[in-house]
């Protein structure tokens, strides 16, 4: 992202699924690059990651 005059843009992704489906442990796993351990959510979780986008693909920087 933001090379030669491409311009950084924004997504968003709303992640859902039922309980206990590991949803929180994927966010934190693409954010910090390790496995942390959840606790159940109350509400919701939201975090800001940065990505490299490679065609129509994004993968996290
Ligand atoms: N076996 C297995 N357990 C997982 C996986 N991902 C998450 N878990 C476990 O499932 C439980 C619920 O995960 P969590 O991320 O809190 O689920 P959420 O409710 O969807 O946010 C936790 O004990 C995780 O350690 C996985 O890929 N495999
Ligand atoms: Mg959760």
């Amino acid at each position: 992202m933001g090379q030669r005059g491409s311009k950084q843009s924004e997504v968003r992704v709303l992640l859902l699924g039922l309980d206990n489906a590991g949803k929180s442990t994927l966010l934190y796993k693409l954010k910090f690059k390790s496995s942390v351990s959840t606790v159940p959510t109350i509400g919701f979780n939201v975090e800001m990651l940065e990505g490299r986008r490679n065609g129509n693909h994004i993968t996290s920087a």
